[in-house]
């Protein structure tokens, strides 16, 4: 095993697991030869009409020998694993789809789904899509504030929740959401729930059919709504719209490697856009089995997983390999994962360490890709066949074009980056299938993120003379803990909720597992004195209108927060401060008092 100083500075695959010969293994070849029209072709077929997303990715498998093909198999907290096969998702996802037509949903009103990764979040999705709903999900361990929020936004006509997540993060707050007409309740125990002002959904799908014709819905079609978060402001809804298939499609074939036969596992939760495109679209539009695990991360039972389910692609993240690699390698070692052929990881920078550990205690090196909620799907990719250089993102998809800018003052032109190992902000040619076609209701910050035909991710990077794209930071305040997206913005507004703030500036603090944890800096308004019960109950305050997985981990009082002339708190400077780097550039700083 090599120390880290002694890693070689790149992770040549002669030795690599060929079993299954990779789908990309001459990258300039498959990139010249590559079109989206082909793919589009190949998937669709002739009546390139019409797209939907759940027909593709169900119905088209339901018919014939491979609708008895396992589609979901669900693993419970504990107990026996529920199998789902390609023909019972049909029926199911018909039946919800029928729920909705009775319910009066039409075609491009918005369904959210808050459910943990329970069998019915699957449904309702996959079935919201067959109806021709846009279909929005959120994550569970999202607390009131939040998910009101979100609603509000997309105008949300349906809820699909669980009775305990309504009783503790809906009901409270359901005069917020005026649009909301139907809330359908997931019962926790089997009895069916009579919780008044919602409907039972055990109940609603027995009385409907098991048939229902897909809605025709066509490329363009709106089809998810993905919330992500900016600096400043409300969270930004992207939309997503049903052609956007075809490059889940591709990157299943292309970046994860996906084979007939495949047991995957895509660890992320739907209620981030990579438990859509990889935990539920792109594995189905393949054909293979997918492995949806209830529980959150447990190094343990992680490795019972990858075990005994024979998991032979996995898809995971940063901070999970992270949090594996801290729980030791002899547990790793306890069990065998021959089955295993690919893996993979996305959401954080993957420290190079972690690359080779998953070399070392797992037999394959883990494979880093990157792409955001606004690309839809895995744009820059670390490919089977090919050599990994650890730490780097990896190479563009074939069929996206990328590249480096300076972005200059307003209304300059860009100027493009063309020695190789110069910082700069990455951008993608514009006009992939899954390019998000707007934030709702907000034009102007979608038209602000393109320029000259190219989407500008707000990511700084940089390219080796190779081709291979390197992560450098975010150009902009915005959070990453844990792989999830925080804007600092929705974190401070809740804090200035408390009668006791006057200001509050959030920051992601550099974390050696989660890669970034919220930090808040507060000051009191007058006749408020710092003391820990005041902590204490900031903290409490924040987590339950945020939840867990939003709310600061850390509270610092502050007399006062440095601020612009403008009188917006300086994030950096407060994280400059924190961290005790340079201050940087301080001309727009109000002088402190
Ligand atoms: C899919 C997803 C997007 C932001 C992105 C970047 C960061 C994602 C990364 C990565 C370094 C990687 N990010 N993948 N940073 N290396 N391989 O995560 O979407 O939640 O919208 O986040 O995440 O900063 O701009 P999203």
């Amino acid at each position: 095993m090599f120390r880290a100083a002694e890693r070689p500075p790149v992770l040549h695959k002669a030795g690599a697991d060929r079993r299954v010969a990779p789908h990309l293994s001459d990258y300039a070849a498959t990139r010249a030869s590559f079109s989206w029209d082909a793919i589009r072709r190949e998937l669709l077929g002739p009546s390139a009409g019409t797209v939907n997303i759940a027909h593709l990715a169900v119905d088209r498998h339901a018919a014939g020998a491979q609708g008895e093909r396992t589609a979901f198999r669900f693993l419970p907290a504990s107990g026996a694993a529920r199998d789902v096969s390609y023909a019972e998702l049909a029926r199911l996802t018909n039946r919800f789809a029928n729920v909705l037509a009775a319910l009066g949903v039409m075609k491009g009103e918005r369904v959210f789904v808050l459910c943990g990764r329970i069998p019915e979040l699957y449904t309702a999705v996959l079935g919201g899509l067959k109806r021709g709903a846009v279909v929005s999900p959120l994550f569970s361990a999202f607390g009131p504030g939040p998910i009101a929020m979100r609603i509000g936004i997309g105008a949300g006509k349906v809820l699909v929740t669980t009775e305990a997540l309504y009783r503790r993060k809906v009901e409270k707050v359901r005069a917020e959401m005026p649009t909301l007409e139907h809330v359908i309740l997931v019962s926790d125990d089997g009895t069916p729930t009579a919780v008044s002002g919602t409907h039972d959904f055990g109940a609603l799908m027995a009385a409907a059919s098991d048939r229902f014709n897909c809605e025709p819905t066509r490329g363009e079609d709106m089809a998810l709504l993905h919330f992500t978060s900016g600096t400043t402001g409300r969270p930004k809804g992207a939309v997503h719209v049903h052609g956007a298939v075809v490059t889940h499609y591709a990157t299943g074939r292309y970046a994860l490697d996906l084979h007939a036969g495949d047991v995957f596992w895509c660890t992320a939760d739907p209620g981030w856009i990579t438990g859509t495109s990889y935990g539920i679209v792109a594995p189905l539009l393949h054909g293979v089995t997918s492995v949806v695990d209830v529980g959150d991360f447990d190094a343990e039972r992680w490795y019972s997983i990858l075990e005994q389910q024979q998991v032979t692609v996995w898809y995971t993240a940063p901070t999970a390999i992270r949090m594996l690699m801290k729980a030791g390698p002899e547990l790793a070692r306890k069990r065998a994962y021959p089955a295993l052929r690919f893996v993979s990881s996305v959401g954080e920078p993957l420290n190079p360490e972690a690359v080779w550990w998953g070399k070392d205690v797992l037999g394959l090196p883990i494979h880093d890709n990157w792409w955001q909620t606004e690309t839809g799907g895995i744009m820059v990719s670390n490919y089977a066949a090919l050599d990994i250089k650890p730490g780097s993102m990896g190479l563009p998809l074939p069929g996206v074009d990328a590249a480096i800018v300076e972005r200059g003052p307003a209304g300059a032109p860009l100027r493009f980056v063309t020695e190789p190992g110069v910082e700069g902000e990455l951008v993608l040619k514009a006009g992939w299938p899954s390019m998000f076609r707007g934030y709702l209701n907000e034009e102007e910050r979608y038209r602000k993120c393109f320029r000259e035909g190219w989407y500008l991710t707000g990511d700084l990077a940089k390219r080796d003379a190779d081709g291979y794209y390197w992560f450098v930071g975010r150009a902009d305040d915005v959070i990453k803990s844990a792989g999830h997206l925080i804007g600092p913005f929705e974190v401070e507004s809740v804090l200035m909720e408390h009668p006791a703030v006057a200001e509050a500036g959030v920051i992601g603090k550099p974390d050696p597992v989660v890669g970034e944890m919220v930090k808040a800096f507060v000051s009191l308004k007058k006749g408020f004195e710092p003391s820990e019960p005041l902590r204490m109950e900031l903290l409490g305050h924040a987590r339950k209108r945020l939840g867990a997985a939003v709310a600061p981990k850390e509270i610092e009082f502050k007399p006062a927060l440095p601020k612009t002339r403008s009188g917006k708190v300086m994030r950096r400077l407060l994280k400059a401060r924190e961290l005790g780097l340079p201050e940087g550039d301080l001309s727009t700083l109000e002088p402190e008092s």
